[in-house]
């Protein structure tokens, strides 16, 4: 990127709280039966259990958080599992171009492949050296910085690889599908 961008996307304010912000339930996590399944349009499709998941390589990303309704949280220390490694293991078919993020609480947002390759997005297990909280998406959650932070689905247990881009919960009521703060991409 030849010009350097500011910091903070416009008409956004700069919040030290972190607010938790989500519709419907919370799901319970029991580390027993929870699992990660990756599907659609791979190679190699994969069900993990929740120690198999900690058992994959670890990064740590810190990086920004913008809300669609306004607020920034800057300097996140999330750690995690790299989306790029997911995508490593699975091997993506040629025709997959996107991927649908599914979560518990009846929530899903969709995403194109490249944007998820980005070295700064991964699948967050902890948040400032502490676990992450449920209420804020534990025990996994996915974080894209770039995008609006409803691209930044909590409790995620599925991953589907798809040709075309589908509607998450908040694109489906009028919500951006690029998501791109730095255009101010709020409504579709
Ligand atoms: N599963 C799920 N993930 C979600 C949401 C939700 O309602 N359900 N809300 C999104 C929105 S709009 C925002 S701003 C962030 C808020 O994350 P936080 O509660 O950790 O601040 O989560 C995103 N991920
Ligand atoms: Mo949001």
């Amino acid at each position: 990127m030849s010009q350097k961008r500011r910091r903070i996307p416009p008409n956004q304010r700069v919040t030290s709280k972190f607010p938790v912000l989500h519709e419907g339930f919370m799901p319970k996590f029991d580390p027993k039966t929870w699992d990660f399944v990756v599907e659609g349009l791979v190679k190699n499709p994969v069900r993990l259990t929740y120690e198999e998941f900690l058992r994959l390589p670890k990064v740590v990303s810190v990086s920004d958080f913008h809300c669609v309704t306004g607020w920034s949280k800057l300097d996140n220390k999330w750690e995690g599992v790299a989306f790029k490694t997911i995508s490593d293991l699975v091997k993506p078919l040629k025709e997959a171009r996107c991927v649908t993020v599914v979560a518990g609480g009846d929530y899903a947002t969709s995403l194109p492949l490249e944007d998820l390759l980005d070295d700064d997005v991964l699948l967050a297990y902890r948040l400032d050296d502490k676990p992450l909280e449920p209420e804020h998406g534990g025990p996994l959650r996915l974080v894209v910085p770039k995008k609006y932070a409803y691209k930044s689905a909590k409790w995620v247990r599925k991953l589907r690889f798809t040709e075309e881009q589908e509607l998450g919960y908040w694109e489906k009521r009028g919500y951006s599908n690029t998501a791109d703060p730095w255009k101010e991409e709020r409504y579709a």
